[in-house]
């Protein structure tokens, strides 16, 4: 079993509530990866994702090993019959299938080039691990997705819609403006997760900002942000540079950042973010501060996020 995107969950229902009851009793299976390694494999900075998929495993029992693949690696080679004469030291093929002997799940973190949308779109190497590898893979941002922090969101809103009891909420994914071209995989995975809840779900960005039209199918995009804003009980910010012109800032415009009075537009919604977070160009001070966020919880089911996916696959492997 990978868990390599949103679409590897079965049924959400189970996996939130299985995440819900994990957090009530975090060391309930402590035993379960006794004697099982987890290789985390980073080719790009992380802080919560490398702490909680730690900390998940720590609770499961499992040992981490981690590597900062990107300063400590070989430089790796994906493309298949190629003449290595170049700066690429060691070829995915045996990369893999090396590190799939010291462990029994590798986590791979390797964000989109922004450069080559076919080579991102084709996670070339998520895939490539996923090929070569004799072990279970797990998505910790890839290219096209980040299916951990997706379930960590899913966690996170199934426990605070309780405060609308029972009515089904207004879901809003806002883009912000941003100073770099940042990837699509957060805002991706976001849209399959909220594809799969009961919610009335708007995206909203500034034209030109459309997210790959295979993800987003026929999910609703408002081009007025304040439109969109209009009732809603959750403003989920990302920034994302532009799929059309693939990798471009078009704009930076200030008008999209989340204000106090834009949230003033919304029903008193909850303010969610994966972080990091670029504070007063994403989202004013006033906003990030306020009672109504909700980033630090976010941050912290995802360590339940990482838990109930590695509790899946290790169930898998007996
Ligand atoms: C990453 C992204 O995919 O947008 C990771 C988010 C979990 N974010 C960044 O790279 C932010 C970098 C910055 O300089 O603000």
């Amino acid at each position: 079993m990978n868990y390599l995107s949103v679409k590897d969950i079965d049924s959400i229902t189970e996996w939130v509530s299985d995440a819900i009851e994990l957090k009530s009793k975090p060391l309930s299976f402590k035993d379960l990866g006794k004697d099982k390694t987890i290789g985390l494999l980073f080719f790009n900075p992380s802080l919560r994702t490398r702490l909680s998929t730690q900390k998940a495993a720590q609770n499961l029992g499992m040992t981490t090993m981690v590597m900062n693949f990107d300063k400590e690696g070989w430089a790796l080679e994906y493309e298949d019959g190629i003449i290595m004469d170049q700066g690429k030291s060691e070829h995915i093929k045996e990369a893999a299938q090396v590190i799939s002997q010291f462990c029994d799940i590798i986590a791979i973190r390797a964000f989109a080039s922004l450069e080559d949308k076919e080579k991102d779109k084709a996670e070339i190497v998520l895939n490539g691990f996923a090929k070569y590898a004799s072990v279970p893979i797990v998505n910790m941002e890839s290219s096209v997705g980040h299916p951990l922090q997706a379930l960590a969101d899913a966690i996170t809103l199934e426990e605070d819609k309780k405060r609308l009891e029972g009515r089904k909420p207004k879901v809003v994914l806002s883009w912000a403006p941003h100073p770099k071209a940042l990837p699509h995989a957060v805002a991706n995975s976001f849209v399959e997760m909220m594809q799969k809840q009961e919610a009335d779900f708007v995206i909203t960005h500034p034209k030109g900002y459309e997210l790959d039209p295979e993800i987003t199918g026929t999910t609703r995009i408002e081009h007025d942000q304040a439109k969109a804003f209009e009732g809603a009980d959750y403003i989920y910010t990302k920034n994302w540079s532009s799929f059309d012109q693939y990798g471009k800032v078009i704009s930076k415009d200030p008008s999209w950042t989340i204000s106090a009075a834009k949230m003033a537009l919304t029903n008193d919604a909850r303010f969610m973010h994966c972080l990091p977070v670029r504070r007063n160009m994403v989202v004013e001070d006033s906003v990030l501060d306020h009672g109504n966020s909700l980033v630090i919880e976010q941050a912290n089911n995802r360590t339940f996020s990482a838990q109930t996916v590695l509790k899946k696959i290790l169930e898998n492997l007996k």
